[in-house]
C-alpha cells in the first residue's frame, strides 16, 4: 500500500546542476582568486562524484592536481564549499528555482490524498531553503522527513540517505516510491529496497536506469505531457497519484 513519496532534490525537484551548482562553484573559485572554471561538459563528468565537498576533493586530487591550492586540502575544500553554498543560495534567490514539470502538482495532490512526503538528497541542507520558497508558503512543513548532505557519512550511490529517511518515516521500503534523476541516485534508492521512478536530465539521460520502475523525461503538467523513456508501459500524459498507485503493482517484478 503506497504511503510515502521520497524525492531526490538536484535534477528531480529542480533542474539545478548546470546553471545552479556549477555556476556557484565557478563563482567560489573566482572569489578565492583561483583560475578555475568548470565548463558544462567537465561538470557533467564531475557529477559522477556526489557531494560538493567530495567533488572538489576529487577534482583537486584525481582530475587537476596541478590546480590544487596550497595548504591542507580538507581545509581548502571546506572553505571553498562554504563559499559556494552561500553563492548557490544567493543565485537561486536572485535567478529563481527551476522546479521541474509536475513536481508542485504532484506534491500538492499527494498531500491532499494523505501520502507522506520526504526528501533524500546529497546536497547541503541550506540549499533546500530556496526550494521550499519556490514550492510555496509553508512548503517545508509538507515534508515529514528531510535527509540531506552530511547526515550520513556515505553519500549516493550508497543507500544510507534512503535508509535514514525510511527509518524516520517508520515505513518499509515497499510502502514508498522514490523519485530520482541519476544513476547514482537510482542505485542508492534501489540499494535501500525502494521502487524508483526516474526523470532524466540532460546530464543523466544516457545513464543506466535498468533497475528503474519507470523512466520519463519529466512528471508532466497540463499542456506539457510527459514522454515515456523506458520501463513499464505508461501512457498517461502526467504522473498523478492514481498513476503511481497503478505503477506500484509492478514494483515486485523489476
Ligand atoms: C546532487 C549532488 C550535490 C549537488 C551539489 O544531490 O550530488 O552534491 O551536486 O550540492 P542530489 P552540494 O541529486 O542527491 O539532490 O555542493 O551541497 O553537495
Ligand atoms: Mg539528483
Amino acid at each position: 500500500m503506497l504511503k510515502a513519496l521520497i524525492f531526490d532534490v538536484d535534477g528531480t525537484l529542480a533542474d539545478t546542476e548546470r546553471d545552479g551548482h556549477r555556476v556557484a562553484f565557478n563563482r567560489a573559485f573566482a572569489a578565492e582568486g583561483l583560475a578555475i572554471a568548470w565548463g558544462e561538459a567537465l561538470y557533467g563528468r564531475l557529477l559522477s562524484v556526489t557531494g560538493g565537498k567530495e567533488r572538489l576533493s576529487y577534482f583537486f586530487t584525481q582530475v587537476r592536481p596541478d590546480l590544487r591550492p596550497p595548504g591542507d586540502l580538507e581545509a581548502v575544500v571546506r572553505r571553498l564549499h562554504a563559499r559556494k553554498t552561500a553563492l548557490y543560495t544567493d543565485l537561486l534567490k536572485s535567478e529563481g528555482v527551476p522546479l521541474r514539470p509536475g513536481i508542485r502538482r504532484l506534491l500538492v495532490e499527494a498531500r491532499a490524498r494523505g501520502l507522506l512526503l520526504a526528501v533524500a538528497t546529497t546536497t547541503t541542507e541550506d540549499n533546500l531553503l530556496p526550494i521550499w520558497e519556490a514550492l510555496g508558503p509553508g512548503a517545508r512543513a509538507w515534508f515529514s522527513v528531510v535527509g540531506a548532505g552530511d547526515v550520513v557519512a556515505a553519500k549516493k550511490p550508497a543507500p544510507d540517505i534512503y535508509d535514514y529517511v525510511l527509518a524516520r518515516l517508520g515505513l518499509p521500503a515497499q510502502d514508498c516510491l522514490a523519485f530520482e534523476d541519476s544513476e547514482n541516485g537510482l542505485r542508492a534508492a534501489t540499494g535501500a529496497g525502494l521502487c524508483t521512478i526516474v526523470t532524466v536530465t540532460d546530464y543523466t539521460k544516457d545513464q543506466n536506469f535498468d533497475e528503474a520502475l519507470l523512466v520519463v523525461d519529466h512528471l508532466g503538467d497540463p499542456g506539457k505531457p510527459l514522454a515515456h523513456v523506458r520501463g513499464v508501459p505508461f501512457t498517461r500524459p502526467q504522473l498523478d497519484v492514481d498513476g503511481l498507485m497503478q505503477l506500484t503493482q509492478h514494483c515486485g517484478d523489476r
